[in-house]
Parts: C-alpha cells; structure tokens; sequence
C-alpha cells in the first residue's frame, strides 16, 4: 500500500538536502529540515485524537509550520481543512460544527475566543503561531522525526476547503487525494515547472491556488519557494531577482504596474508569470506585456474543481481568455435551463469533468446533486464560450457571487447579516469596480418606516460577524430597492447607479 499524495509531494525529498522554503530573513529550509517538523506534527495529531479520515480545522498565520501542518494532515492520513485567518470566531463556528472537526489548531491570539467553540463541538483546541511556537508546536517538540506513512487510496479524502453559496451557508468541497494529485501534474508539465524553479510565494496558503497550485506544484517539481507572509510590494520587488516564476491573483499584478521599479530590467529574467482567481482585464494583461516583455499565463479555476483550464506556455496567451481545457478536462458550454450543449461560440453555463473534479459537499448531498451531475460534469456557475480557437472565455456569472482581490464573497451571507440590523427593512449587497480590488462589496441598505439606520453602528456590528473583506467598503440608504414586475431586486440596476462609488463617491 502507499499514499499516493504523500508518496509524490513529500515522500521522496526525505533526504533532499536541497532548499524547499526561503524565509523574508534569507533563512532557508531544506526539504528533509521540512520532513523533519512533518514527522513531529504528524505524531502530534494522533496523539491529540485524530484518526485517518477525521478532519484537522486550521486558522494559523502563514509560516513554514503551518505547511508542516497540512504535510503532517497527509502523511497521518488526516483530512486538511485550511480556514482563511480574516474569519471570526462567529464564522469558525460553523465550520468547526459542520465539519465536526476533532482538532483545531488556532493562532494563541484567538485562542481564549475560540475556546468555548471548540468545546462546544467537542473538538481539541490547540495553538500555533507564525514564529512556530504554541501548545501544538510544544506536543510536538519530543516526538520522533520519522512516522509511519498512512496508506491512502486515490479516493481518500485530503481536504476540504470551505466554499460559501447562494444561500448563504458555506459548503465544504471535499477534494480526494486524487484529485489534488492529478491536477498537480497536469500543472507541473503544462507551465514546465522543474527543479531548477525558485516560484515566488506571496499568496495566502488557506486557498486552492496559494496551497494546491503553487505549493503542490513546487513540491512535485522539487524546486523552491521564497516564501513571503503576504503580498507586500516592496517585498515582492526586492525579492523578484531571486525568482524564475510567480503566481497571483489579478490585485498583485496591478499592485506591481502601479510601481516605476516594477521593469523589463526587474523581470528579464523570470520564466513565468501566473494570474487567475479572478478576471484579469486584457487591459492589465497589454500593460503588462508593455511595461515587461512579459505575457501573463491566465488560467481558471475553482475550489472545487482545481484548475479546469489554461492558457498555452508555448503559443498564444489571449488576453481575456483563460486559454484552453487543461490534459484530461472536459469543458462544455449548456444552456442553462435546459442543460444541452449550445452551438459552438455561444454563451451558455461552464461545466467542467476530469479527474480534478471534488467528491461532492460535506454532508449535503441535496447541494452535491445540484451541482455534479451524474455523469460527472460539475456546473461550475460561470457563464462563458469557446471561441472558434478553443479558447474558453468567461463573460459572466449565473450565480451572485463578488470577487474582491481574489476572495470570493457570497451577497447572500452579507444581506442575511445586514437584514438583521436595528432599522434595516431589506438590504440588497453588490460588486461594483474597484481600482485595486477588481471588485469591492456595496451595501444598499432600505430603513423600516421611520426608522434611522445608523451605518457606523452597523459597521461595527458587522466586524464581529464577518470577516473583514467580505463587509461593504460602502453602505447606501435608500428608500427602495429597485424591482421587476417579478419582484426581484434588480441587482443590475443597482451595480450600474453605483459603478462609480470607488472612484467618485456619492451621497449616501
Ligand atoms: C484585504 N482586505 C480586503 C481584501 N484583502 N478587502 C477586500 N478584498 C480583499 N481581497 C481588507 C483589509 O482587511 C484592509 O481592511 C483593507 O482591505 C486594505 O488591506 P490591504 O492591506 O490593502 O490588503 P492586503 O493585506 O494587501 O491584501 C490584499 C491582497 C489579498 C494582497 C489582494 O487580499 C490577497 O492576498 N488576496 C489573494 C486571495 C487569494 O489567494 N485567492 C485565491 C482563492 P481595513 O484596512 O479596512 O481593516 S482560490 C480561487 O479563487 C480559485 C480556486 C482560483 O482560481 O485560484
Ligand atoms: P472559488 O470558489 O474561490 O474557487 O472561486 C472560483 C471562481 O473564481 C470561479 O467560479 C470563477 O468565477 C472565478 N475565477 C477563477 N479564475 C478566474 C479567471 N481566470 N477569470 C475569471 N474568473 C475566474
């Protein structure tokens, strides 16, 4: 038996005394140093209870120990559910019942909050901080450098990553070992990683591109990552002469065109610059090229899908396209209402099948079935074409979904919160342009009569409730929202009277 995840990423650098991690303070951490704290952490989660198959809930700040974790999660067998560190306690709540997690690691900072979670659910709560210290570094400290690998089937379970919906209540995609795996190769041989590859690493770790695309992939490739706590301008160019490629959303690449250093000098020699997660406008895809020489590789994909397709290493990278179907991805375009293929160059609903594709949600089979047919096309609720080419090209969205610098944020789950206010008759929650963001939340909010909605005070409740990028950058009064004969918000209008809100604000 083995474990295919494992076996591929981690396993075979056991004895690699090659770099795996460069930190901000030029420190480097070989992979078998790596392999080492894996070993440890995994014998610390048995020993706190968790079997193979039962899920580990983690909320810790960007580190090298908080990759061991996820290494450790793999090598004991135990499912990784990475949570984004901007959650509440109120937000962690759910996912700690709803996954009936055994163990959360949590930063010490959070702990006293998160406590009465924890115990609430009946999970062990245990702390570990960027510096690498807490309650579970300390189980840790004595435990053997060695473990047995857990065998693991293809079909196993290695994550859930949480993916909020329509109706507000988030959902855990359940990802196999397979999945992960298959994707990472695709990738691997698709962008020509090798071991000769130093990818800069300034994405978040809790998410599918910063853990499964970039770090997987690395790992596969057995090359190295500088890797960075977040994105920071200054950072990222000081440290790009000591890079071959590097992976962001669209925010990061901005970020950099906004800044004179960021030049053809500064990037002649990288290989491979990545952008998804979010649109990339074909604007910032032209600038690009013209500041740098450089093409950006756009590519998309989804938590629960990984990546579904790619734009060519060799060959045309088409601004406002994401390129082709990655090796074993099917994509069609349906009808929505209908579910048949539209003709070719018609837009209609993305579905994607391949060995990328999850294994359904947690426990909601209800959800699982509206979304992955039998067949094992998934719906992915992006609205696009493929192009007379074979590009695919995304034009839109079928679900209400925003993305604000490459995290996704529900309306649903922001309306629900603001619905609940003093004063508040109804709210309707919209994406509107953002320089920097791509998009950014409004919130319109309609007062009961005569009633005074004050949006400080509803600012602060909402700090409490949500984590920050998902509250609106705006709140709006109005005295009603705008509706068809159905009775339906027409959030349309609503994005067009406030297109402008970011760069010329308007009375509220
Ligand atoms: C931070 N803030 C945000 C965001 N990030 N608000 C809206 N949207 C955001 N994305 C808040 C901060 O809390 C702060 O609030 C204020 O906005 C300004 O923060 P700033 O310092 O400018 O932000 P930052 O810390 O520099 O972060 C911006 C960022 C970051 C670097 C773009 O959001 C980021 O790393 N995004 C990457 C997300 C990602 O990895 N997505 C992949 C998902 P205040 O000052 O008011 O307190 S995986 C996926 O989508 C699929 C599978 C795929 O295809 O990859
Ligand atoms: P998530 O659920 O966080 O994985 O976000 C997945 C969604 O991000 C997709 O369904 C798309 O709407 C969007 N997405 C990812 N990559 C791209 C891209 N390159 N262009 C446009 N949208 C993208």
């Amino acid at each position: 038996m083995a474990n295919p995840l494992y076996d591929s990423l981690f396993g075979r650098h056991a004895q690699a005394q090659t770099t795996f991690l460069e930190l901000p303070d030029g420190s480097k951490l070989t992979h078998a140093d790596f392999l080492r704290t894996t070993a440890r952490y995994a014998h610390a989660i048995v020993t706190a209870g968790c079997a193979p198959g039962d899920r580990l809930a983690v909320q810790i700040e960007k580190s090298p120990e908080a990759l061991a974790v996820y290494a450790a999660c793999v090598q004991a067998g135990v499912v990784f559910l990475p949570l984004n560190t901007a959650y509440t306690p109120a937000e962690l709540d759910y996912f700690i019942e709803n996954a009936g997690a055994t163990l959360v690691l949590c930063d010490p900072r959070k702990y006293e909050a998160l406590k009465p979670i924890a115990e609430g659910h009946g999970a062990a709560l245990m702390t570990l901080d960027r510096a690498g210290t807490g309650s579970f570094a300390e189980a840790a400290e004595h435990q053997p450098e060695t473990f047995e690998t857990v065998d693991r089937a293809a079909d196993d379970l290695a994550a859930f990553l949480y993916t909020s919906g329509t109706t507000g209540r988030s959902k855990g995609a359940m990802l196999s070992q397979g999945n992960l795996l298959s994707n990472a190769e695709v990738l691997l041989d698709y962008w020509r990683f090798s071991s000769d590859d130093v990818l800069l690493h300034a994405l978040p770790i809790f998410h599918t591109h910063g853990l499964f695309v970039a770090t997987n992939v690395m790992l596969l490739a057995g090359g190295s990552m500088i890797f960075l706590p977040k994105f920071d301008t200054d950072t990222v160019i000081a440290r790009l002469p000591y890079a071959t490629t590097m992976m962001g959303v669209p925010t990061f690449y901005t970020r950099l065109l906004d800044d004179d250093r960021f030049d053809r000098d500064l990037t002649a020699h990288m290989r491979l610059f990545v952008s998804g997660s979010a649109p990339l406008l074909a604007d910032t895809h032209r600038q690009f090229e013209a500041r740098t020489g450089h093409r950006i590789l756009e590519r998309y994909g989804m938590t629960e899908t990984n990546m579904n397709t790619s734009n060519p290493y060799d060959g045309d990278r088409r601004a406002g396209t994401v390129g082709f179907p990655l090796p074993g991805v099917e994509v069609k375009v349906t009808d929505p209402e209908t579910g048949t293929e539209v003709a070719q160059g018609e837009v209609g609903s993305l579905e994607v099948r391949g060995p990328n594709v999850f294994q359904g949600y947690w426990q909601m089979p209800e959800k699982t079935a509206a979304e992955l047919r039998e067949d094992g096309f998934f719906i992915t609720g992006d609205l696009g074409l493929i192009d007379a080419q074979g590009y695919v090209q995304i034009v839109g969205r079928g679900k209400d979904l925003i993305i604000s610098g490459g995290y996704n944020i529900y309306p649903k789950e922001v309306e629900l919160a603001l619905d609940e206010q003093p004063g508040v008759l109804e709210s309707a929650v919209i994406g509107v342009p953002h320089p920097d963001f791509g998009e950014s939340v409004v919130g319109v909010l309609v007062p009961e009569p005569h009633a005074e909605i004050n949006t400080e005070s509803i600012g602060r409740d909402l700090g409490e409730k949500l984590a920050r990028f998902k509250q609106p950058k705006k709140l709006v009064v109005v005295d009603s929202l705008p509706r068809n004969t159905m009775g339906k918000v027409q959030k349309n209008v609503l994005r067009d009277t406030y297109a402008t809100v970011f760069s010329e604000p308007v009375e509220s």
